[in-house]
């Protein structure tokens, strides 16, 4: 079956409740006044925007993390990473199927660009989700700058890999480290896909993937690969971590779809993380691709997205 990719704006109104993330654009240019970079929560268009769009705290933002190099729990990252990850220096390698590759000091590869805060959802394939104001550049300068060949249609990504810094303690089954990710070249090329290298202005955290991670707002957060180091332009889809460890579960789009169930769990609904409630959350309806659907979803234009899930 095709999943109609929909606009907000098309969701007929006895879909709207109370609870409802769908808001009128009235409503919500009232309701966004005052939060900064909300361009791209989807602020000025005229479709619908999540209610509560309010960032995380960094103590939230900081404190509860996915990076199973350190850990499991969701508290291991901001426990193990600060004093063991070394980011300081710092090489990215560009290579593959492009005209210019090349191993960059951080400082080079990042000074090109033009670096600036963007505060972006991130929906966990888990069902808990964040607002983070990211600072970064477009993950396509770096894709001009290297200059991909005619046969390159994928971007893969790698994570530091050094056990040494990584203790991978509790984990089985054993991940085939490093951490992979990767994308469609147009994914990659999108203005939304962003290289990160700060988090409310400040430098990024360790826990949160410093010196350099992803962040594509439109996918379930493990795309957004963390302390990347190098980047591979490839002709065949190139193997991610996930969804060679566990492929019924995890696919290679992970596009956030609320009417594509994860095989053991919902993704109708997500608990948007706020310690100012009672249980740490408070639950919210999940967009599709987490709200970035009129940016975006004419990539996936004729896709089966239950197939490519
Ligand atoms: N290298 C690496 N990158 C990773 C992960 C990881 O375990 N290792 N976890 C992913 C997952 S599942 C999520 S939800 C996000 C979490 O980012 P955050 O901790 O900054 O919120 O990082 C992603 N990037
Ligand atoms: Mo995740």
């Amino acid at each position: 079956m095709i999943i109609k990719i929909r606009k907000n704006s098309d969701v007929p109104s006895s879909e709207i409740t109370p609870e409802s993330i769908y808001i009128d654009r009235r409503k919500f240019l009232g309701a966004s006044a005052g939060i900064g970079a909300a361009t791209f929560l989807g602020a000025g268009k005229a479709h619908a925007a999540p209610q509560d769009d309010e960032p995380n705290t960094w103590e939230e933002i900081t404190s509860y993390n996915n990076f199973y190099e350190f850990g499991t729990g969701k508290g291991d990252p901001a426990k193990n990473a600060p004093d063991r990850l070394i980011t300081d220096p710092w090489t990215v390698k560009v290579d593959g199927l492009c005209n210019n590759p090349a191993d960059y000091h951080l400082e080079d590869f990042i000074k090109p660009s033009t670096i600036e805060d963007r505060t972006y959802r991130l929906r966990c394939v888990e069902a808990w989700s964040m607002v983070v104001p990211w600072r970064g550049f477009p993950l396509v300068d770096v894709i001009d700058r290297a200059e991909p060949t005619a046969a390159a249609k994928y971007v893969a990504f790698e994570t530091l890999w050094d056990p040494e810094q990584m203790p991978e303690r509790n984990w089985r089954p054993r991940i085939d480290w490093p951490y992979r990710e990767g994308l469609r070249l147009d994914e990659a090329m999108h203005p939304l896909s962003l290289l990160v290298t700060g988090l409310y202005g400040k430098d990024l955290p360790a826990q949160n993937g410093a010196p350099l991670r992803l962040a594509v707002p439109w996918k379930y957060g493990f795309k957004s690969i963390k302390s990347i180091v190098r980047i591979t332009f490839t002709e065949d889809q190139p193997p991610t971590t996930w969804a060679t460890q566990t492929p019924r579960e995890y696919g290679f789009y992970s596009n956030v779809n609320p009417d594509v169930d994860h095989p053991r769990w919902s993704q109708k609904t997500e608990k948007r993380i706020d310690s100012s409630k009672l249980f740490g959350s408070r639950r919210i309806d999940t967009q599709f691709l987490n709200g970035y659907a009129d940016e975006v979803a004419h990539l996936y234009e004729g896709m089966d997205l239950r197939k490519n899930f």
